[in-house]
Formats: C-alpha cells, structure tokens, sequence
C-alpha cells in the first residue's frame, strides 16, 4: 500500500471514532508476523494524543468478530470479578469505542481496531532476569485470573490452533502436493518431521484423555506481546489477545520459553548460537510458575517443558509448510526466511530434547 493509500485510509477509519484533533503523523510499529500495526498521533489545540491503529490479517482471522467477542468477555469477567479499575483489569489492553460503541470497524479498507498509545517498551528479548522473571510472572498471572472462567464459552479464532497432531498432518499433505516444488531445497528440514512425527502428539493425547484441561489461554506469548514500564521493567499489560481461546496451560509456558529464552532471535541464521540460555529459563520459570502454581494441577506442571519442545516443533512445521506453500501467512521480510526460521526452531528443538531433564527439574524447583 502507498503511503498516500495507507494515509486515506487510516483517515477514514479515524472517522469512525470520536478522536479530538487532525492527524499529524502515521507511523507503522511491532514486529509481529500477522497483523499491521500504526501509531497515529492527533493534533488539537489541547496538545497531541496517539493512537495504535490495528489492521487485523483476514487471510489468517477469516472471522475476526470472533476475536473481538472472545476479549470482550474476558474483559467483562475481569471487571466484574476484580472492578474496573483493578490492577487485573489493567492487564489486558482496552479497545476504544466507535461512535457507533462498537471495539472494532469492520470497512472496505479492512478489519480495524483502535486503542490508546501507551508510551511503554515491547521487547523481542529479554536479558535482565528481573524482566525475565515479571514477564513470566505476567503470563502466569493472566492464567491465574481467568482459571475460574469457563473457557468452553469462548470460540476458537483459529481451530486446532496448536493441535501438534493435526498440524503435522498438514505438513505432510503439503509436503506431498509440494506445489511450488520447493521441497527439494528443504530435504533435510523434512527428513527431521519425518523423524519425529510420532513424537509431538503427547499433550492432545493428554488433553484428550482428560488429563489435562483446557483452560482460558492467550496461546501466542511471544514476549513482545507484553508492555514493560521501560523505567521499572514492570509489566503493564498483556497484549495480542487474537488467540486467547481453550487451551492447555502449558502451551502459554512452551510457547514463551521457545520465543524468549532462547540465547538469540527467532530467524538467527548462525544455528550454533541457538539453544536455550538457562539463566533467562530460569528467571521466566520462576515467575510464571510462583503466579499460576495455585491453580496448576501436578499433571500441568508435569507438562510445562514437553510444551516449550512441542511448540518449537510444531512453529518450526508451521514456518516451513509456509515456506513451501509461498509464504502466505508469516510475513517474510526476504526470499527464504520461513526457511530460516524454521531452521532456528528445529535447531532450538533438538537442542530441548537433549536438556529436557534439566528443564523439567527447574519447573518442579519452583512448583515445590
Ligand atoms: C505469530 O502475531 P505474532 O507475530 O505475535 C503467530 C504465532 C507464532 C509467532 C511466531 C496468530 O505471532 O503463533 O508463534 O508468529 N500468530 C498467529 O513468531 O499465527
Ligand atoms: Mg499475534
């Protein structure tokens, strides 16, 4: 999109709200792989106010009013449960109001929400264990204050969403179909599925045998999903609340402990530097555990290290079935980065399976 486009368009979805002043200046942030993400600062004779616009991706949400419901009545719980004007309630981020009083706006120019700039840090990785340790404690805590909300209430925005079992299924029928006849550049990505294909089922199993429950779940705890006060390393909220749907608790562990303690980034081309870093696993472990460990059964907390090496696996399958269908879904920001990335995570993968001992022996440490 042009910036003269993008520039009409954000004007016509700030038309929509009762936003004070005229827009002085649009700027993309985040670094999310799904949605687009603007600050949109107002100029009125009281001063400048900014704005996050936020395009939601209906190739990857074909039903996005389903999201918009799912937060909203987490909110409502949260409110009733805790006031409106809790610390609990300022966990999740709030949505402003069309002057129609609906959270989003549904236009030709796209599915938009709008919610107020808070001038605060978002971080892709973590170093200080202090941080370490309130983010963790952050996504524990979500769980914590929703663990008495019933999540069958809630829709899945994505089904199966990290149903490792389905999920490796498709791999496999794509890889089959191999449309684009990328396969040949990924062989040894492959084999490594091939390998392991039995092995990642564990935890639907669990669920599906009624070990493991399904409880209220963010599901994508990437640790640039929380706002961090940049002076206290505090957490002021939790955001990207796309997925937040049933979901077993451990997948909010796993997926954090893949995205933030690992030693580099995501799509780190140098796979010897890839591994997990146990000073920062042991930081986020502690506060996620301390915050959630109430209402964790033992078979939970049994669960918390097979899902950081399940989620790695299962994104490791999801970036490379994007890589070999065309790159439709994760945003790519060159030729070949899916592939990449899914390199980082099956090397990230492989090396959890052979510390996994340790991993689980830091859960219990701080469950105990
Ligand atoms: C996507 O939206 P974003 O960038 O926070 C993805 C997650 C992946 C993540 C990998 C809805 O998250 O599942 O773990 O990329 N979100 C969705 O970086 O698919
Ligand atoms: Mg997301």
């Amino acid at each position: 999109m042009t910036e003269e486009n993008l520039n009409n368009c954000i004007s016509e979805i700030a038309s929509r709200y009762n936003i004070d002043g005229r827009i002085t200046a649009v700027k993309k942030i985040g670094s999310g792989h799904i949605n687009d993400t603007f600050k949109v600062d107002f100029a009125s004779g009281a001063g400048v106010n900014s704005y996050v616009f936020q395009r939601v991706n209906d190739f990857v949400f074909s039903n996005p009013e389903i999201i918009m419901n799912n937060i909203k009545k987490v909110s409502d719980y949260i409110s009733e449960k805790f006031g409106d004007d809790s610390p609990e309630a300022s966990m999740i981020l709030g949505f402003e109001n069309t002057s129609d009083g609906s959270n989003y706006v549904s236009a030709p120019e796209g599915f938009w929400r709008v919610s107020k700039y808070i001038d605060a840090g978002t971080y892709d990785m973590i170093t200080d264990g202090k941080v370490l340790y309130n983010t963790g404690f952050a996504f524990g805590r979500f769980q914590d204050i929703l663990s008495g909300f019933d999540a069958n209430t809630l829709e899945e925005t994505i089904p199966d969403f990290h149903n490792t079992k389905k999920r490796t299924e498709v791999f496999f029928s794509g890889v089959e179909k191999d449309e684009l006849g990328r396969c040949d550049s990924c062989r040894a990505e492959i084999d490594f599925f091939e390998k392991h294909r039995k092995d990642f089922s564990r935890l639907v199993e669990l669920h599906e045998c009624g070990i493991l429950p399904y409880r209220v779940t963010h599901n994508d705890t990437k640790f640039n999903n929380i706002l961090i006060d940049k002076v206290t390393g505090k957490p002021i909220c939790v955001l990207d609340l796309d997925t937040v749907m049933p979901g077993l608790a451990a997948y909010d562990f796993g997926d954090a402990v893949r995205g933030g303690t690992n030693n580099t980034a995501e799509d780190e081309t140098d796979l010897s530097k890839v591994g997990i870093n146990f000073e920062y696993y042991e930081q986020f472990t502690r506060g996620f555990i301390t915050a959630s460990k109430n209402f964790l059964t033992v078979s939970e907390k049994d669960s918390m290290a097979l899902a950081a090496v399940t989620i790695a696996y299962e994104l490791a399958s999801r970036f490379l079935l994007d890589y070999i269908t065309g790159d439709k879904y994760f945003r790519i920001s060159h030729e070949g980065h899916n592939l990449e990335r899914a390199r980082c995570q099956i090397r990230l993968c492989e090396n959890m399976l052979s510390c996994y001992d340790k991993m689980c022996g830091i859960v219990d440490k701080y469950y105990n």
